[in-house]
């Protein structure tokens, strides 16, 4: 963290070594906002779309090498290499600071820097941060208004708080006399560097301007910096969406969920119950920040203040809630856009039209084989757009944590859910989290499951165990029976034939449901050797047309396929060394036991 008193001298010397031709600072302002949007606009930089269709909605298209979060060029530069462990890639901090020095160097000529004060959290709380981007992006600003909370008031908050995140962000492509500013400026592949520096909480990005690699605030501060503050202070900081439930009584319950990039959380976060009676309202969709109160009890708040949802897949049949909050006032980026100048995405409702503008911008037709939006197509809109808000969800206090789920895409082994038997049983599930990989990073292995800790492998700040450590610690710190149950959830198990088994989206209120009844001593469980198990008939299926043989798959414990699962979970905590938590390998053991009696 950076000292308020600091923060003049830190601009100063940026604008010192990247040499914009003019400095902004952002008031967060409507009147402000638009003014970009215009300019973005007449530059050739965004898409007004039609507003009798999409009023006040713009439509962004990247650079087709710049279209999701690039792990093989995110680093943690930590003192020590130890101290990033091995799911991270370590460079040493003097190094990278001379090697991103250079590249910033003169790296906005030609451009404006825009400084954004910006606050992760609602103003108020005991948990927020505050962090200040400088960007050459005027994407990233009108994004980052979207996102957090920018602006003009932030400072004043500023000088409560005393200290601030800085993070540098530029695009890295600097102008000189007469160049022309392509659409989506941005430095090639080897150059990109998203860059963190734990010990003195200070963000380094250049090169890119998509999502998570350059809207500091989401997974630079509020997940991988955050994380490290977290541990130091004794909280947590998780990729994880916050959701109230709410049964027919009216009782209302908050759970958070940790699925991998694009596995479900914003889809969760705002079901629509199929079952009667029950309510699902958001509070986040993607990071929470955890805490225990004087009362022992967990709280959550959602440290952002918009959405970036996948587009791709988002319809009224799977998401009707965010179909609802992107009516209008919406971002889009890497979308199809139809004739009359609209959004179009694979998996939207209706008829897939006869012709489209595809996301690189050429004609597109049914004929083609490519995608006409890019899988990782998103939509970025403001939380106070969406239909089912909860009203906690801007409460400086946070929210009281009942549950606590973990899951991701496994085609196979794993039950559509099954509950930990004690806290450091459900940390062992959080650890062995595996998921295919997913469009929403760039990568060469799509489809292959990978494990990935709490939905966390590409956000902790630093090392693997540690982090397992400090959830097992978390536990230490209160009354076991006043924290969250933790539950273990896969609605992407497949049969053999390749199809999902479980309907999913709305229809998982069903597995809700038995969470809401467990949490209050009342729904019916049956040990198993992995953990709990919904009695028969404990999983409302009222109405719901589904074959029995279908549902004893979905819950099938293959003693076999569990035992090779915990060899290869055994060679994944072989790779987290000694820092491995002990009580995690004794979990595994104790499974395993269990697995090779049950045969
Ligand atoms: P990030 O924003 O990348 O962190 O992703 P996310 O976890 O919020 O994922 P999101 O809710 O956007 O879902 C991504 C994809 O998962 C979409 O294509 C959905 O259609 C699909 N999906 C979500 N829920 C379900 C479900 O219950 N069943 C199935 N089969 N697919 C689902
Ligand atoms: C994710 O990949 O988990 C996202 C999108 O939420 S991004 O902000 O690009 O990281
Ligand atoms: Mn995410």
């Amino acid at each position: 963290m950076t000292s308020y008193d600091d923060l003049e001298m830190w601009i100063q010397d940026m604008v010192d070594l990247c040499t914009p031709d003019h400095v902004h600072w952002c008031d967060g302002s409507e009147e402000e906002n638009q003014r970009f949007l215009d300019e973005m606009v007449l530059n050739g930089k965004a898409m007004k779309l039609n507003p009798e269709k999409r009023p006040g909605s713009y439509a962004f298209f990247s650079h087709p090498t710049d279209v999701a979060r690039i792990e093989n060029r995110t680093f943690i530069a930590s003192i020590r290499e130890e101290d990033a462990g091995p799911t991270n890639q370590w460079r040493d901090p003097i190094e990278l600071k001379k090697t991103m020095t250079n590249l910033y160097r003169g790296s906005m000529k030609g451009r404006t820097m825009y400084v954004m004060p910006f606050m992760m959290g609602p103003f108020g709380s005991p948990l927020s941060k505050i962090g200040i981007q400088l960007t050459d992006s005027l994407y990233v600003v009108i994004h980052t208004k979207i996102m957090t909370r920018m602006g003009t008031k932030v400072l004043d908050e500023l000088k409560i708080k005393k200290s601030f995140v800085p993070c540098l962000h530029s695009v890295g492509y600097p102008l000189q006399m007469g160049d022309i500013d392509p659409e989506w400026p941005c430095a090639p592949l080897e150059q990109k560097f998203i860059a963190h520096f734990p010990e003195e909480k200070l963000i380094w990005s250049y090169g890119s301007g998509y999502g998570g690699n350059a809207l500091l605030g989401k997974k630079c501060l509020a997940l991988r910096i955050a994380s490290v503050i977290a541990k130091e202070e004794h909280w947590m900081a998780e990729h994880m969406l916050i959701m109230k439930l709410t049964n027919p009584s009216g009782q209302s319950k908050f759970i958070l969920a940790a699925f991998p990039s694009a596995c479900g959380k914003t889809n969760l976060s705002m079901l629509i119950p199929t079952i009667p009676g029950w309510k699902v309202e958001t509070v986040g969709d993607d990071i929470a920040w955890i805490w225990i109160k004087e009362d022992g009890h967990m709280y959550a708040i959602n440290p952002e203040s918009g959405f970036f949802g996948v587009a791709k897949g988002t319809s009224f049949k799977s998401n009707a809630n965010a179909m609802l909050a992107i009516s209008k006032n919406t971002l889009f980026t890497n979308v199809a856009i139809t004739d009359d100048h609209d959004v179009w995405w694979e998996g939207i409702d209706g008829e897939t039209p006869a012709h489209l503008m595809d996301w690189t911008k050429k004609d597109w037709n049914p004929k083609k084989t490519t995608p006409a939006a890019h899988p990782n197509s998103r939509f970025t809109v403001s939380t106070s757009q969406c239909p089912v808000l909860a009203k906690e969800w801007n409460s400086p206090e946070g929210v009281l944590i009942s549950a606590i789920l973990v899951g991701g895409r496994r085609p196979t082994t794993i039950p559509l859910i099954h509950e930990s038997f004690t806290w450091n049983h459900g940390v062992f599930m959080g650890s062995m989290m595996g998921s295919e990989i997913t469009a929403a990073s760039l990568s060469d292995s799509y489809g292959m499951v990978r494990r990935d800790p709490f939905a966390m492998l590409p956000f902790i700040g630093y090392h693997v165990g540690d982090y397992l450590n400090h959830w097992l610690e978390m536990g230490q710190r209160t009354d076991a029976t006043l924290l969250p149950k933790i539950f273990y959830v896969n609605w992407f198990r497949k049969n053999q034939e390749g199809q999902f088994l479980w309907p999913g989206f709305g229809e998982n209120s069903r597995v809700l449901k038995w969470i809401f009844e467990r949490c209050d001593g009342k729904g019916k469980a049956v040990p198993s050797p992995i953990g709990y198990l919904p009695a028969p008939g404990a999983i409302d299926l009222s109405h719901l047309e589904i074959k029995e043989e279908q549902m004893k798959e979905l819950f099938e414990i293959n003693p076999k396929e569990w035992l090779l699962e915990m060899d290869g979970l055994k060679k994944y905590y072989d790779t987290i060394g000694s820092k491995l938590p002990d009580a995690l390998r004794f979990e595994l053991s104790m499974l395993e036991t269990r697995l090779k009696n049950s045969h």
